[in-house]
């Protein structure tokens, strides 16, 4: 009996900063109603899915950036998607800024949720790669503070038994790094689901612009075609607060092949019948970590002299 989980990747387009909750709800809920009639288990949204990119402003009113953080999940303007995906039965993934408490004080994370068709949370991710910068820099056209506004995570990245087989979780640049999915696959994961914001400018980097979606594209058939998994990513699209940010979501077979992707940078469903047998066919040959990997030989190797001694 294959294992087929039908995904829809849930792509928003801008989410200003004059959106409610209430307005975003509106159009997750329409994604789900979409998605079940479309034959989906379970549907893919952004990372900081609720709110605007606010790490593109520098603020420093703890309450003014608190605003855009989730004290729990589900709250009160959250719970209406929750009961929405339990009635049509469908399981979500969910990207959220979270406010935690912890060790005594309110610790802030890049969150995504697992969601069960029952609704009940059936995992927690918190960002680990959080990329940009801590202070204000003027120079940049518009921020990229998410070193300032999250923390860095106690746990790493793992992988939840749902849906019929073994799902992991990353967010945004999390995408960019190859431990991610490999740290994951070597859990066992089948599926890896991620959201993202990313905008087409990178600051630091202007002549890497023309190639973001190029880039984004790259990484995750890359991710999933290196280690045997299905991976599933999605953005928040189109021009946001004056900031353009790519569209590009897709869902990429363990061969490395998208097989469903949007063509727009709004509220767009792109949907695949997912089968998660199809990962035995990479995991048991090429990609056999068992048989081929040779980690004892992957660390620093203290006797090797590379040209460029380790910093
Ligand atoms: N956004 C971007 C991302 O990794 C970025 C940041 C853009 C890094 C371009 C490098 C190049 O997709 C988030 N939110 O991580």
């Amino acid at each position: 009996m294959p294992r087929i989980v039908t995904v829809g990747a849930a792509q928003m387009g801008p989410i200003d900063r004059k959106h409610s909750r209430a307005d975003v709800m509106e159009r997750l809920i329409a994604h789900l109603r979409e998605a079940k009639r479309m034959g989906c288990d379970l549907v893919v949204y952004p990372e900081l899915t609720l709110t605007t990119f606010f790490p593109r402003w520098y603020m420093t009113d703890q309450r003014e950036i608190d605003s855009f953080f989730e004290r729990e999940m589900p709250g009160p303007e959250t719970a209406k998607l929750f009961a929405e995906a339990k009635r049509l039965g469908l399981g979500f993934c969910l990207g959220y800024a979270e406010l935690a408490p912890e060790d005594g004080r309110m610790a802030h994370y890049n969150a995504s949720i697992l969601v069960d068709r029952d609704g009940r949370i059936l995992g927690k991710y918190r960002k680990v790669h959080l990329p940009g910068h801590a202070e204000h820099e003027p120079w940049r056209r518009f921020q990229h503070l998410e070193k300032r506004y999250f923390d860095v995570p106690k746990e790493g990245f793992g992988v939840w038994r749902a849906f019929g087989g073994v799902f992991g979780m990353c967010i945004c640049n999390d995408r960019r790094w190859p431990e991610t999915y490999r740290v994951m696959a070597l859990q066992g994961a089948e599926m890896i689901l991620l959201g993202y914001n990313t905008p087409v400018h990178n600051p630091p980097a202007p002549d890497h612009d023309d190639l973001a979606l190029y880039h984004n594209r790259l990484v995750m058939q890359a991710g999933a075609y290196q280690n045997a998994c299905w991976v599933v990513g999605v953005a928040k699209a189109g021009p946001e607060e004056g900031v353009p940010m790519i569209g590009g979501s897709q869902i990429v077979a363990p061969s490395g092949v998208t097989v469903a992707a949007t063509r727009s940078d709004g509220d767009e469903l792109a949907v695949a019948a997912c089968d998660l047998d199809a990962c035995a066919s990479y995991r048991n040959t090429t990609f056999n970590f068992g048989l081929h990997r040779q980690p004892q030989h992957y660390g620093l190797i203290a006797s090797r002299k590379g040209i460029v001694p380790p910093s």
